[in-house]
């Protein structure tokens, strides 16, 4: 592995973990004590990693912890922010030395370990472009995405290269690295890849960022419309003051703050808020490798003395499950702020937070597009379950409707329902979709982005979320393309025709549901059913793949051709059919 290891046990004090540390990253090298890296900063320039870590590091903050990260096996690793800036220094290093540069795109598909967050700031110095994978999608969303981002560079681990890359590596001309970490122990030696470690070792850990102009892209973040074609949502540099800003003013976070989110950085959330908003703060990062475990959870909020906490309705739903007695003999003093994302966040759950933690559940409101929070409950707010909040200051948000003639009307009753949408201009705000400039404009309207989320204003200024007013899929907190997968359903033999829609469910929110249309000479059968969602399931992986089937003679389509997802969901659940003048083309 790239991060040397300093195989803290749990509950050794933080001040020797960090001197440890210090004595491991600094490499032997004359002159380390002064070092310091540089950014020839001039006129605006302003780079997400300086802000996230060389500003700390050049404090007295620099022995921090900036990441404690908990592996699978128990083991932890905890980076200070000096040690964070020589190792992205490193590997800001490595992309130079393969002749990576400016605007180009370097894909990460690790699952949460030290890597991922090295290369995503370390690409970020280096003015290249952090887009992150989610590492359980299936081959087809990961080929996708590398192909229409045109990723130069990949850094995945050899167990993921060797089950999900390899397979397509002829598909994908224009990736010319893949750097390789090794998931137990060194790298496997593997054909057409460089091992990372080896190429972080040869590498200087001093760095100068380049000026970097607050336009220049930074991250780019694949989500879901309603087509199969992903959206590439480009994200700038400049973005950070509204990171920063709402991880201070939403997520109440300070230096001293030990923050949890929970999201992998493969989601925007994972991004925003698991890397640069805290770590602009400097805070200190609780990272888990592990996939969700309600006992697990339990323990690193207690065990890791977290302070603040961001998580997302599914979680917390998995929780409720629990015997209430065990949240009464957990320690969670240190506990001060928990946030909720993703999904709206029911009056139960709220309630749920004060019995188990003393304390409401904060919802916060905001998209790939938006980068950043935009509505929240913030500290100090009077919470109202159910109600995702109030614009944070310099957020203008407003419930409006589209109009005919191409523009909008604002809603000024209160509590009516209507699109949520937000002038545009905030720092954090999308700056396209990649080579989709239609796609972009389509979301923008008399200077208003609109959201495609349905949502109503309250007298007081709250608001309250109704649903999506497109054909958008969310489960466990995940965006889902309806067309995406679809596209995939119809390349099995048997299936003639499919549409996938979600269904209401207690714990992921929506399931993903599909209904197929069989060729004429195939019959229904539980082999059929079972082949087909195992196909789903191989090419796209479990968290977008169906649930379940449903075998239909034909699919509801508009005299153009369109589905109506929204007809066959009414029809699956029962109630009135609808406005379907109402249905929006998103134009996604
Ligand atoms: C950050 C993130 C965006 C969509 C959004 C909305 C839903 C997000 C919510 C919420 C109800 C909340 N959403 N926060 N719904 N209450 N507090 O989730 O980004 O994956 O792009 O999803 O998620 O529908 O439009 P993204």
């Amino acid at each position: 592995m790239l991060c040397e290891t300093l195989g803290e046990s749990r509950g050794e004090t933080a001040a020797r973990s960090i001197s440890a540390w210090e004595r491991l990253v600094r490499r032997p090298t004359p002159g380390n004590e002064s070092r310091q890296s540089s950014i020839a900063l001039g006129g605006g320039s302003i780079n997400i990693a300086w802000q996230a870590v060389d500003r700390h590091a050049e404090t007295s903050h620099r022995t921090h912890i900036a990441l404690r990260w908990l592996g699978r096996s128990g083991m932890a690793r905890l980076i200070s922010y000096s040690g964070l800036r020589d190792l992205t220094n490193q590997f800001a290093n490595v992309l130079v030395g393969l002749d990576i540069g400016k605007g180009d795109r370097v894909a990460v598909l690790t699952g949460r370990i030290p890597e991922l967050y090295v290369a995503a700031l370390g690409t970020m110095k280096n003015r290249s472009v952090f887009c992150p994978l989610f590492s359980n999608f299936g081959p087809e969303p990961i080929r996708t995405r590398l192909e229409l981002g045109d990723a130069r560079v990949l850094v995945t681990t050899d167990r993921l290269y060797l089950r999900k890359i390899a397979p397509l590596r002829a598909l994908l001309p224009r990736l010319e690295y893949v750097l390789i970490v090794g998931e137990d122990g060194p790298a496997a030696e593997i054909p057409g890849t460089l091992d990372l470690a080896h190429l972080m070792a040869a590498a200087s850990d001093r760095f100068t960022i380049p000026p970097t102009d607050p336009e220049d892209m930074a991250v780019l973040h694949f989500t879901s419309g309603t087509t199969g074609r992903p959206k590439g949502a480009i994200h700038v540099h400049g973005a950070v003051a509204a990171h920063h800003a709402s991880a201070r003013h939403a997520l109440d976070l300070t230096p001293g703050d030990v923050f949890w989110c929970t999201a992998d950085p493969g989601w925007v959330t994972g991004t925003s808020y698991g890397i640069i908003g805290p770590l602009t703060i400097g805070a200190t990062l609780v990272v888990d490798q592990e996939e969700f475990d309600a006992e697990r959870w339990l323990h690193i909020l207690e065990e890791e003395q977290v302070t603040v906490w961001y998580t997302a309705p599914t979680a917390i739903r998995m929780l409720m499950r629990m015997d209430p007695a065990r949240f009464r003999s957990l320690d969670t003093t240190a506990l001060r702020y928990i946030a909720s994302v993703g999904e709206p966040l029911e009056p139960a759950a709220v309630h749920w937070g004060e019995a188990a933690f003393g304390q409401p559940i904060h919802d916060t409101w905001w998209q790939t597009e938006t980068g950043a929070i935009m509505i929240a409950n913030g500290p100090g707010a009077v919470v109202k379950p159910g109600s995702f909040g109030r614009p944070l200051p310099g957020v203008e948000a407003a419930i409006v409707h589209r109009c005919r003639d191409g523009g909008v009307a604002l809603e000024t009753t209160p509590d009516t329902p209507g699109e949520l949408a937000l002038r545009a201009g905030w720092p954090s705000m999308f700056r396209g979709y990649l080579a989709e400039p239609g796609r972009y404009n389509a979301c923008f309207r008399d200077g208003w982005y609109l959201t495609g989320d349905l949502a109503r204003r309250d007298a007081d200024g709250d608001y309250w979320f109704i649903g999506r007013a497109d054909d958008v899929i969310k489960s466990a907190g995940h965006l889902i393309s309806p067309g995406e997968v679809e596209a995939v359903l119809r390349e099995h033999p048997a299936v003639a025709d499919a549409a996938v829609v979600g269904l209401p469910d207690p714990l992921l929110l929506q399931m993903v549901k599909a209904f197929i249309v069989l060729k004429e000479d195939r019959s229904e059968s539980e082999s059929v059913r079972r082949d087909i969602l195992g196909h789903a399931r191989r090419r796209l992986g479990a968290a977008v793949a169906p649930r379940e089937i449903t075998f239909k003679a034909d699919l509801p389509k508009t005299r153009s051709g369109k589905l109506m997802r929204r007809l066959l969901k009414a029809r699956e659940l029962g109630i009135p059919e609808g406005d379907r003048s109402s249905l929006i083309d998103d134009g996604a």
